[in-house]
C-alpha cells in the first residue's frame, strides 16, 4: 500500500507517463512521422493494454489534495470515472489484439478509439 497520498500520485503519474510515451510512438507511426513496424507497434500495444490496468490503483481516497492534475470532481463521480478506466482497458485490449493482426484501417479505427478514451476523462478529469 502507498505510506501516503503524494506516494499515490507518483504512482499513477509514473503509470500515465509510461503510458503517454508507448501512445505517442504509436501515434507517429500511424501519422506517418516516423516508419510504420508493425512488430514495434503491436508491441507498443500490448504495452498499452498491460500499462492501462495500472493507474486506477493510484487514485485512493484523499490524493486530490496535493501536487496533481487530478480534479477532485473524480472522487464526486467515481462510478463514472471507473467506468471510463474500464473503457479505457478494454479500448487498449482491442488495440493490442487488432495490432497482432495487421490490417491497418482496424488499426487506426482501434487507436482512435483508445485515444477518445484518454481525451474524453482527460476533458472531464483533468486540469488544464
Ligand atoms: C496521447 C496523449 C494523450 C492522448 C490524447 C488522445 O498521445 O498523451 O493524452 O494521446 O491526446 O486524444
Amino acid at each position: 500500500n502507498f505510506e501516503n497520498t503524494d506516494d499515490a500520485i507518483h504512482y499513477r503519474e509514473s503509470a500515465f507517463g509510461l503510458i503517454a510515451y508507448q501512445f505517442g510512438d504509436m501515434g507517429a507511426m500511424l501519422k506517418g512521422k516516423k516508419e510504420f513496424n508493425a512488430e514495434i507497434f503491436a508491441q507498443r500495444a500490448a504495452n498499452v493494454a498491460a500499462l492501462s490496468k495500472l493507474p486506477a490503483e493510484g487514485f485512493i481516497d484523499g490524493s486530490d489534495k496535493g501536487n496533481t492534475e487530478a480534479l477532485p470532481k473524480i472522487w464526486e463521480n467515481k462510478a463514472d470515472f471507473d467506468s471510463r478506466m474500464t473503457e479505457f482497458q478494454n479500448n487498449a485490449a482491442k488495440l493490442a489484439e487488432v495490432a497482432q493482426g495487421g490490417d491497418k484501417d482496424a488499426i487506426k479505427a482501434a487507436f482512435m478509439n483508445t485515444g477518445k478514451s484518454c481525451k474524453g476523462c482527460h476533458d472531464n478529469y483533468k486540469k488544464d
